[in-house]
């Protein structure tokens, strides 16, 4: 659905933009940086559940060249890709779950778990 190339890398770096903007205000507020409040917390952790579906669409075959982060083995490998991606879609939405409720070690635990599919991901496929 993109007309070029371009436009699908732009989609796709846009959506990891506002994922970690709003990821990285949750750890902010999980290490202490600034007060926990839980009801940002959670609408942050619903932006993320929901943020977290868009950056596929933007992996689209032929979009691997040019100055991105994204490293020619997405394609190459884009089965295990896309089952990190969907892995990172449900840690997401766990999280988003957990940070409904009153018990912070579960939100700590989601937040973890999510932080380790960004991780996991960034450490195959994307360029240092
Ligand atoms: C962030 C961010 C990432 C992840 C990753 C988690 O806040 O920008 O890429 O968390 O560092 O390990």
């Amino acid at each position: 659905n993109f007309k070029e190339s371009d436009d699908a890398i732009h989609y796709r770096q846009s959506a990891f933009g506002l994922i970690a903007h709003n990821f990285g205000d949750m750890g902010a507020m999980l290490k202490g940086k600034k007060p926990f409040d839980a009801e940002v917390f959670a609408m942050r952790a619903q932006n993320v559940a929901a943020l977290s579906q868009l950056p596929a669409e933007g992996f689209v075959a032929g979009s691997d060249k040019g100055e991105t982060e994204a490293l020619a083995k997405i394609w190459a490998e884009k089965t295990d890709f896309d089952a990190k991606m969907t892995a990172f879609q449900d840690n997401a939405a766990k999280l988003a779950i957990a940070a409904k409720s009153e018990d912070k070690d579960a939100i700590k635990a989601a937040f973890m778990n999510t932080g380790k599919s960004c991780k996991g991901c960034h450490d195959v496929y994307k360029k240092d």
